[in-house]
């Protein structure tokens, strides 16, 4: 099965990324053909300076090879590698409905944040569904902000194969119940643009662990009595502390909140201890793969060679089917 997904190299990957999206890669990379991509173009609608983009999609790049994700098994490309995306991009563009785009979440929730918003952040899901629809890909493996936009794929697809004949597969996407949502520091949803990530590497990843334990221990939480027993269920801490636990674990401190009597302190350090555990081994990798720039080089340039030869198919197809050709 063709499974595509895309992250943007707007900064840091955060714990969102990964539990939404970056651990479906990896685990689907096994049986699938998996195509993922660092999605530079939709990055130019929030970075604006060309070295700090550079930088960071060599750094997304480092970032998903350190998670797991294997070249062997997987296609891994920029996206502005592949220029038959841009093209593609025009014409879904042409005959998308306004009004769709309108009802767009992720343009209305930043506009009503008052967050700079432009015509490219407005047709993001076109961009999105050119992305999709460039590589036949049956499977896309998001978190739960990201579906409204499959749908918006799939409607675009079926409004072109409707108006021009079959052309487009009709993808699907797939979310995992307990990652579809991470909440951050703040408990609303996990996200760059909120300011409010635990990232999953710093800077200087010898000082990662220092940093995030600093910014775990922030994290907001309500403020009743320390003896009042609690519901697990909505707690954001619990919900994070859930991505690491086992299911004993997981329930053990479901019990402790029901009984009461506990710190979240107690909570956030549990968690501290589990993501170092957990994430440790990557932050390890990936020091050693910034020691070998060349491999990361080689291997984007490798998969959009790959990717490229498949996108040329379904754009001819496309042109060929709306008159183009
Ligand atoms: N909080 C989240 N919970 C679950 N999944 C999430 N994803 C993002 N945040 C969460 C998923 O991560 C994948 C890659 O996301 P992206 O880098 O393309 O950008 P995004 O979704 O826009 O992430 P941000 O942090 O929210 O960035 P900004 O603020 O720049 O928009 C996607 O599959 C996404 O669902």
């Amino acid at each position: 099965m063709r499974v595509l997904s895309g992250i943007q190299p707007t900064g840091r990957p955060h714990w969102g990324n990964f539990f939404g999206a970056i651990r479906q890669y990896i685990d689907l990379q096994e049986d699938n053909d998996g195509f993922y991509f660092i999605a530079d173009l939709h990055a130019l609608t929030t970075v604006r300076e060309p070295d700090r983009l550079r930088g960071y999609v060599i750094d997304a790049a480092l970032d998903l090879l350190a998670l797991g994700l294997d070249p062997a098994k997987a296609t891994m490309f920029v996206q502005s590698h592949v220029p038959e995306v841009s093209e593609l991009n025009w014409l879904l563009l042409s005959g998308a409905p306004m009004g769709v785009l309108e009802r767009c979440h992720a343009y209305k929730e930043k506009k009503a944040k008052g967050l700079p918003a432009d015509a490219g952040l407005f047709t993001y899901p076109v961009l999105m569904a050119a992305d999709i629809l460039a590589y036949d890909s049956e499977v896309v493996p998001v978190g739960e902000d990201q579906v409204q936009h499959i749908e918006v794929c799939r409607d675009l697809a079926g409004s072109f194969n409707h108006s021009f004949g079959e052309t487009f597969v009709l993808p699907k996407a797939k979310t995992l119940v307990d990652g579809a949502k991470v909440p951050g520091t703040d408990g609303q949803k996990m996200s760059k643009s909120y300011s409010n990530t635990l990232p999953l590497f710093c800077d200087d990843n010898l000082d990662t662990v220092k940093k995030i334990n600093k910014q775990i221990m922030r994290i907001t939480t309500d403020s009743r009595p320390m003896e009042d027993p609690k519901e697990p269920e909505g707690d954001h801490l619990f919900q994070l502390y859930r991505l690491f636990a086992d299911p004993a674990d997981t329930e053990a401190m479901a019990a402790k909140y029901r009984r009461g009597g506990f710190g979240y302190g107690e909570v956030k350090k549990a968690i501290a201890e589990a993501s170092e555990e957990y994430f440790g081994p990557a932050r390890a990798k990936r020091a050693d793969l910034e020691q070998n720039l060349d491999y990361v080089h080689q291997t984007l340039r490798e998969g959009a060679q790959k990717a490229r030869v498949v996108a040329a198919d379904v754009l001819s197809r496309a042109q060929k089917a709306c008159g183009l050709r």
